[in-house]
C-alpha cells in the first residue's frame, strides 16, 4: 500500500562537499530522511522502471535509511534496486556497480571519515549514471527541493532481508541483494597484474593495511589475502562495525597513529596503507617513510605506465586546487594536460567522462582513476603493488628518487575544528575584504605575489564554481590556501593548506613542518588565526 505522508520542510539540508552529513540523532528526526530522499527522487527525470544501486560504509543507521530508501524507490517508479548484502557497498564499490549495470544512478549512505554510531555521523549523497557524485547542477536542485517539500510517498510493506542474496520483489520493484565485493574484485583484477604482485608476496614481501573497522575490510581480505595471497592477518581491523570500534576512520597520522608507528619501527613491514569509512581514502607508508597524499598522487602519476590499465600512458592528470603541485611537474614531463578542480570528487566526473584526465588526486589522501567516478582507497593501493612489484625497490627509494628528478614539495594541511561558525566565517570574510590589496605586502618576511579565491570554469560543461578558496601565492612559490570545510558535523573546520617547492641539499631529510615554518608563520599572520579562533595549535596536521 502506498502512503502518502505529509511533512514540513528543513532548512539545512544543503549538500556539502560530499552529500549530506549530520549527527544520527539529526538525521532521526522524524520524516529527515524521507524529506532529503523524496528531494533527491523530485530533482531526476526519466528514471521509470530504471535501476537504482543503494548502499553504504556499514555505520549505525545504515540498515534502517536502506529499508526506507527502498520504499520510497518503489514508489518513485524505479524498476529496480541493487543493493549491497548487509547494506554495504563502499563507495568506489557502488560507483562500479553503478556503471557496470547501466543504473540510473545511486544512493551511498556515508560520513565517509567521520565516526559513526548513535551520537555521531551519518551522511546520504546521490550519483548519477556516470557513477560519480551528482554535480552541483543537481545537487543545487536538490538542496531547493527540500525548502519547499510538503509530503512525501512511500511503500507500507514489512522490511527486506538484506542478508539473503537473490530477488526479492518489492511492489512493482525487484529488489536485487548483490555480493558488495564481486564485481569490483573482478574490476581490480582487470586493471593490475594480480600474478605480479602475488608473487612478490610469495618472495616474502610484507604489507600492512588498516581497514579501520570500516568497509574495505571484506574488500581488502577478498582482494589481498584470498586473490593475492597475502599472509593472513595482512589486513587488521577487517570487521566492519557500526561505531567503528570508536574510531575515526580517518586515514592520516592522527587516526592511524598505530600504523604509522609500526611502520617507522625497525621491524616493519615493507608497506602499509590504511583506507577510511567508505573506502574511498588511502594512507599510503614504506618502511621509514610517509608519503603525503599529494606526492602519492605525483608518484602513481608519473609510474602509472607500470600497470597493465594504464600502459597506454595518461590522458591527463587532474588534481584539487588545495593539493600540491608535485603533480603538475610530472604532468609538464608527461606532456599532458594539468587541470585544477575545486575540492570534491564531483568535479572531477566531466574531466572523466570527456576523456581528458585518466588519474585525479586531493591532498585529503583521495586518489583515483578513470575506471570508477569516485575516488577509491584500495585502488591507490593495488597500484603502488603493481609498481612496487615492477620496480622491485623500497618505497623509500622510489620517494626519494622522485624528489631528485622533481624537486620536493614540502606540504601539510592544518585543521581546526568545531570553530565557532561565526569566528570562522568572520575570518574568510576578512581575508576575502583584504585580496585586493595583499600582493606586494610583506608577512612573516614573505611577499604576497597572487591573491585570489579560487572560481572554477569548468572546460566540459562551461559551470562556474565561485568561492571555492582563498589562496595566497608568494614570491619565493610557496603558497597558502584557507578555505572551510564542507563535510564537518559541529560548528565549523578551518583548514589552512600551505606547500613549498624544496629543491636545495638535504630536501629528503628536512621535516615538513620546520621546512614550511615561515609560511606557517604567514598564514597565521595574514588570517589572525589564533587570535579569531582562540586556539594555539591545530587540532590536526597533515
Ligand atoms: C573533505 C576533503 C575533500 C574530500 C571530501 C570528501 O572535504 O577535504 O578533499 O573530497 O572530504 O571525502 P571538506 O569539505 O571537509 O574539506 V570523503 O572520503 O569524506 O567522502
Ligand atoms: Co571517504
Amino acid at each position: 500500500m502506498i502512503k502518502t505522508v505529509s511533512t514540513t520542510a528543513f532548512d539545512d539540508q544543503k549538500p556539502g562537499t560530499s552529500g549530506l552529513r549530520k549527527k544520527v540523532r539529526h538525521f532521526q528526526q522524524t520524516n529527515y530522511v524521507q524529506n532529503f530522499i523524496q528531494s533527491i527522487f523530485d530533482s531526476l527525470e526519466g528514471f521509470e522502471g530504471k535501476t537504482l544501486v543503494i548502499g553504504g560504509d556499514g555505520r549505525y543507521f545504515n540498515r534502517e535509511v536502506i529499508q526506507t530508501a527502498i520504499k520510497m524507490a518503489a514508489v518513485a517508479g524505479f524498476g529496480r534496486v541493487l543493493v549491497g548484502k548487509g547494506g554495504i557497498l563502499s563507495t568506489p564499490a557502488a560507483s562500479n556497480v553503478i556503471r557496470k549495470y547501466a543504473a540510473f544512478g545511486g544512493i551511498i549512505l556515508s560520513a565517509s571519515h567521520n565516526p559513526g554510531g548513535p551520537d555521531e555521523d551519518f551522511g546520504i549523497k546521490y550519483n548519477i549514471g556516470n557513477g560519480g557524485p551528482a554535480p552541483e547542477g543537481i545537487t543545487d536542485k536538490i538542496h531547493a527541493n527540500t525548502k519547499s517539500i510538503t509530503e512525501y510517498t512511500i511503500l507500507d510493506a514489512p522490511d527486506l532481508d538484506l542478508d539473503a542474496q537473490g530477488t526479492q520483489t518489492l511492489g512493482d520493484m525487484t529488489v536485487e541483494v548483490i555480493d558488495p565485493v564481486a564485481d569490483y574484485a573482478e574490476l581490480m583484477e582487470s586493471l593490475f597484474d594480480f600474478p605480479a604482485i602475488r608473487a612478490m608476496f610469495e618472495g616474502g614481501f610484507t604489507m600492512s593495511f588498516d581497514a579501520m573497522s570500516a568497509v574495505t575490510g571484506p574488500y581488502a581480505t577478498e582482494i589481498l589475502e584470498n586473490r593475492l595471497g597475502a599472509p593472513k592477518g595482512t589486513v587488521v581491523n577487517g570487521t566492519p562495525l557500526e561505531d567503528f570500534g570508536g574510531h575515526h576512520p580517518d586515514p592520516n597520522l592522527v587516526h592511524a597513529k598505530e600504523l604509522y608507528d609500526r611502520m617507522m619501527a625497525d621491524d616493519a613491514p615493507d608497506f602499509g596503507a590504511a583506507s577510511d569509512g567508505d573506502g574511498d581514502r588511502n594512507l599510503i607508508i614504506g618502511r621509514g617513510i610517509f608519503v603525503t597524499p599529494s606526492d602519492s598522487l605525483a608518484l602513481l602519476a608519473a609510474n602509472a605506465h607500470l600497470a597493465p590499465g594504464y600502459a597506454k600512458g595518461l590522458a591527463g592528470i587532474a588534481r584539487s586546487m588545495p593539493t600540491s603541485g608535485a603533480a603538475d611537474r610530472v604532468a609538464e614531463a608527461l606532456c599532458i594536460e594539468i587541470y585544477e578542480t575545486p575540492t570534491g570528487w564531483k568535479f572531477f566526473g566531466n574531466l572523466l567522462d570527456a576523456g581528458k584526465a585518466t588519474i585525479c588526486g586531493e591532498e585529503s589522501a583521495g586518489t583515483g582513476s578513470d575506471h570508477v567516478r569516485e575516488k577509491d582507497g584500495l585502488w591507490a593501493v593495488l597500484l603502488w603493488l603493481n609498481i612496487l612489484a615492477v620496480r622491485k625497490e623500497p618505497v623509500k627509494d622510489i620517494v626519494t628518487a622522485h624528489w631528485a628528478k622533481y624537486g620536493r614539495n614540502q606540504y601539510t594541511r592544518h585543521d581546526y575544528e568545531a570553530v565557532e561558525t561565526d569566528a570562522a566565517n568572520g575570518l574568510m570574510d576578512a581575508l576575502r575584504g583584504r585580496l585586493a590589496d595583499l600582493p606586494g605586502t610583506t608577512v612573516a618576511d614573505l611577499t604576497v605575489a597572487t591573491a585570489d579565491d579560487f572560481s572554477y570554469h569548468d572546460p566540459v560543461d562551461g559551470s562556474v564554481s565561485k568561492n571555492q578558496g582563498v589562496r595566497i601565492g608568494f614570491e619565493d612559490g610557496s603558497r597558502v590556501v584557507f578555505r572551510l570545510s564542507g563535510t564537518g558535523t559541529s560548528g565549523a573546520t578551518l583548514r589552512v593548506y600551505l606547500e613549498k617547492l624544496d629543491t636545495g641539499p638535504g630536501s629528503a631529510e628536512r621535516e615538513t613542518q620546520a621546512a614550511l615554518a615561515d609560511v606557517i608563520a604567514a598564514a597565521d599572520e595574514l588570517a589572525g588565526i589564533k587570535s579569531r579562533t582562540g586556539r594555539d595549535a591545530p587540532d590536526v596536521i597533515t
